[in-house]
């Protein structure tokens, strides 16, 4: 996976090159992560990188020219086609769905980080393919944004997430994916009056799937039943969740 970023502040990607997941992927040679700094395609005394908006207002908007020679120079390291992605409060939610189809579709990506106000809207219209959001609150920028994308993406880039979580795991069904966790526990088995649901001791793997399920679901139904409703249910997904829900109503 090839990841082009447009932003002005390079050195916050360090925080994802050099720590975690996304930099073994980049070790590796799954992930590549390249950044771009609009400032060096400034041709100004001063570095110029945003002026003040047309019809007044607050705040300052960044300039399309350097930008756009930033995108040029993305562009041409891409390996191929790139797929050019601004993040702004205003895109589309970005969700697991959304992750899973960047990774599979395998195209290079290019994100654009704003920062200030936004960007000049003629860059939107004309160099953009897709304006992606993580969620209804503000940022100070788009790197924090476009961080969180790459990482939930690399996840998705087969052989990135190593031994820890094989392929046999079902984190990666297509109906497990979008559901909640199920509880962990390690050691020590008691602790005071809490102790570890028995089938996890038992070693009886089958059983212990059958328990992750249906914690999975009952977790979803209890904090997310939004997630819920926009799943369909197999017929054994809905027997563990009415089991879930029975022993819920006894306790
Ligand atoms: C007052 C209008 N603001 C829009 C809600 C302006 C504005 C605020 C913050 C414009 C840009 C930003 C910086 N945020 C991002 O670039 C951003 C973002 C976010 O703030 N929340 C969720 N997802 C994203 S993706 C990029």
């Amino acid at each position: 996976m090839w990841c082009g970023v447009i932003t002005l502040f390079g050195q916050m990607f360090h925080a994802i090159k050099d720590h975690g997941i996304t930099g073994r992927a980049i070790k590796n040679g799954l992930l590549t992560l390249e950044t771009w700094d609009p400032r060096d395609y400034t041709t100004d005394k001063y570095a110029t990188v945003d002026d003040r908006p047309y019809g007044g207002g607050p705040g300052m908007v960044m300039l399309a020219q350097p930008l756009r020679e930033a995108l040029a120079q993305a562009k041409f390291a891409s390996p191929g086609l790139a797929r050019v992605v601004y993040v702004t409060p205003g895109g589309e939610r970005f969700d697991h769905a959304k992750a899973r189809k960047l990774a599979q579709s395998a195209q290079p990506l290019i994100f654009v980080a704003g920062r200030y106000e936004g960007i000049d809207y003629r860059v939107i219209e004309q160099d953009i393919d897709e304006q992606l959001s993580i969620g209804d609150y503000v940022l100070s920028g788009g790197e924090l944004a476009v961080m969180v994308m790459i990482d939930a993406i690399t996840r998705w880039i087969p052989g990135a997430l190593g031994h820890e979580l094989s392929a046999v795991n079902d984190t990666f069904s297509e109906e497990m994916a979008g559901l909640l966790d199920c509880p962990h526990y390690t050691r020590p088995a008691c602790i005071g009056t809490q102790k570890v649901p028995e089938v996890l001791l038992t070693g009886d793997h089958q059983a212990i799937a059958r328990w992750r399920k249906k914690q999975s679901l009952g977790q979803t139904w209890l904090h997310r039943s939004d997630i819920l409703e926009k799943l369909t249910l197999d017929e054994t997904s809905q027997a563990l969740l009415a089991e879930f829900q029975l022993e819920y109503e006894k306790n």
